[in-house]
């Protein structure tokens, strides 16, 4: 017998009885195994509590491109009800079509979405060149996609599925390095002591709940809770329904920390309080609003948010949740043009899918998702990681930038073979193509511009990425 004294994992140094072979061979791997786990532990969760906001938005500020899933009960209706189509979008269909309570509930029965592949919604989105996805844990209509302790209606006790959806999703996107986050409404047309006795208008706004708080502490904040330690660690909780009249800014400061504490390296978008309006125009220094990021909805704003993260959200079609009936997709040039400009003025591209009641995302989506992917397998390097313009616009498409790299991003491919670039600071080193890395393109200088030369034909119509690198005066 030995005696020897060995280092914990924690650092302290601990006494011994030593022992034979195998006895070390089990030590040395208990001791790996522990030092392991506390690193796994580490990354995993907070001691990013003493992450700066640069650090914090450090890989959602590479990611830029993201996938938004709307998916609930509103899915079995698809846009239909009682034989009728109801205008507007699809999971809004409770509150267009004016259904109670009692009468939406019991589609919970009827969801059932045998051909739910979290894997393969997952792939999807990661063959798209996206970093991200947020899905509805509950949108407005209250349902739950988890197994929620405090509520019946969730897809465990509710539906005849059994399968708890985000939990599948949070294994799928742990497999496939993908950054999982939820999104979760705060108005709630089924809660009592939330929005549901505004029926047959559950988005009045005028009207108040005096139990609102009620719903807020012993049933917001646990939900919130679950979803955080059971199914993170989330990259972004994505709030929305902040506009009801119950919701004060104090409040969304309160939840912002709330949630902060249990998951300090989180990211949190500026719904939580009322900042949706506010937060654009204003630079950092002047946020008095709660929240990491802006969310544009539907729409880029046109010189992008200077000084302030944001995210625009969008839809393929018209709709966010699944309407049988909505074929207005937008093409994927639209699609890979959008996602360019929203690099090109600093932003991220939150591009939703709204799967079927059967668990699918429609074929339409996965097939513009999948040329989107094509295009970012062969140019993903202009977007991700990338920051704004140095060149503002520029007359032939967009322009991306990262240190020693300008990215042009070129839509209308010149038919003179010159391609002219004006305000490019220092000496370009280097011009080609980046899907043809090592054909070099003839650069030269004319009246202060930059002319590269380039192929008659435009090697992609959609997007064709030329890349300048740039030696610093
Ligand atoms: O009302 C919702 C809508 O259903 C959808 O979820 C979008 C996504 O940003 N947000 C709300 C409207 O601002």
């Amino acid at each position: 017998m030995i005696e020897k004294m060995t280092r914990s994992a924690s650092g302290g140094v601990t006494l011994g009885r030593i022992i034979n072979g195998p006895m070390i061979i089990a030590v040395l791997c208990a001791l790996l195994l522990t030092v392991c786990q506390a690193d796994a532990a580490r990354s995993s969760s907070s001691d990013a509590g003493n992450l700066t906001q640069d650090e914090r938005m450090h890989w959602w500020r590479e990611a830029r491109f993201g996938m938004f899933i709307h998916w609930g009960l509103y899915a079995v209706p698809a846009g239909e009800w009682k034989g009728e189509r109801i205008k507007g979008i699809g999971e809004w269909i409770m509150e267009r079509a004016d259904i109670p309570v009692a009468e939406y509930e019991p589609l919970a029965g009827q969801f059932n979405p045998v051909k739910f592949n979290a894997d393969q919604w997952v792939r999807i989105a990661k063959n798209a060149g996206m970093k991200y996805i947020v899905i509805t844990s509950k949108h407005h209509d209250g349902f739950c996609l988890w197994d929620s302790k405090v509520t019946d209606y969730d897809i465990i006790d509710a539906t005849p599925f059994g399968r708890d959806i985000l939990r599948e999703m949070s294994d799928a996107c742990r497999k496939h390095g993908i950054r999982l986050c939820f999104y979760h409404s705060i108005m709630d047309w089924h809660h009592p002591d939330a929005q549901a006795p505004f029926y047959p208008n559950y988005n009045d706004r005028n009207r108040t709940n005096p139990n609102f708080g009620r719903y807020v502490e012993t049933y917001m904040k646990p939900q919130l809770k679950e979803l955080i330690t059971e199914y993170g660690p989330l990259g972004v909780l994505w709030f929305d329904g902040e506009w009801i009249k119950d919701w004060t800014e104090p409040q969304g400061k309160d939840l912002y920390n709330y949630v902060r504490a249990l998951q300090p390296d989180i990211i949190i978008n500026n719904r939580v309080g009322k900042g949706r309006k506010g937060m654009e125009g204003l630079s950092k220094g002047d946020q008095e609003y709660a929240g990491d990021f802006g969310t544009p909805e539907q729409r880029i704003p046109a010189s992008g948010l200077p000084g302030v993260d944001w995210e625009s959200c969008m839809t393929m079609n018209n709709t966010w949740g699944y309407k049988h009936y909505d074929d207005n997709w937008k093409s994927e040039e639209d699609l890979l043009r959008k996602l360019a400009d929203i690099a090109s003025k600093g932003g991220n591209f939150l591009l939703n899918v709204g799967p079927t009641a059967e668990g699918l995302i429609p074929a339409p989506s996965v097939e513009r998702l999948a040329a989107m992917g094509k295009w970012m397998k062969v140019n993903g390097e202009s977007i991700r990681g990338t920051t704004a313009s140095p060149l503002g616009t520029v007359p032939w498409g967009r322009c991306t930038a990262k240190p020693g790299k300008l990215y042009l991003h070129v839509f209308e491919w010149p038919t003179d073979g010159r391609l002219e670039v004006s305000g490019v600071e220092g000496n370009v080193r280097k011009a080609y193509l980046l899907a043809k890395k090592r054909a070099k393109l003839a650069v030269s200088r004319q009246d202060g511009k930059v002319i590269v030369d380039v192929p008659q034909e435009a090697p992609d119509p959609i997007n064709t990425v030329v890349v300048l690198e740039i030696q610093d005066r």
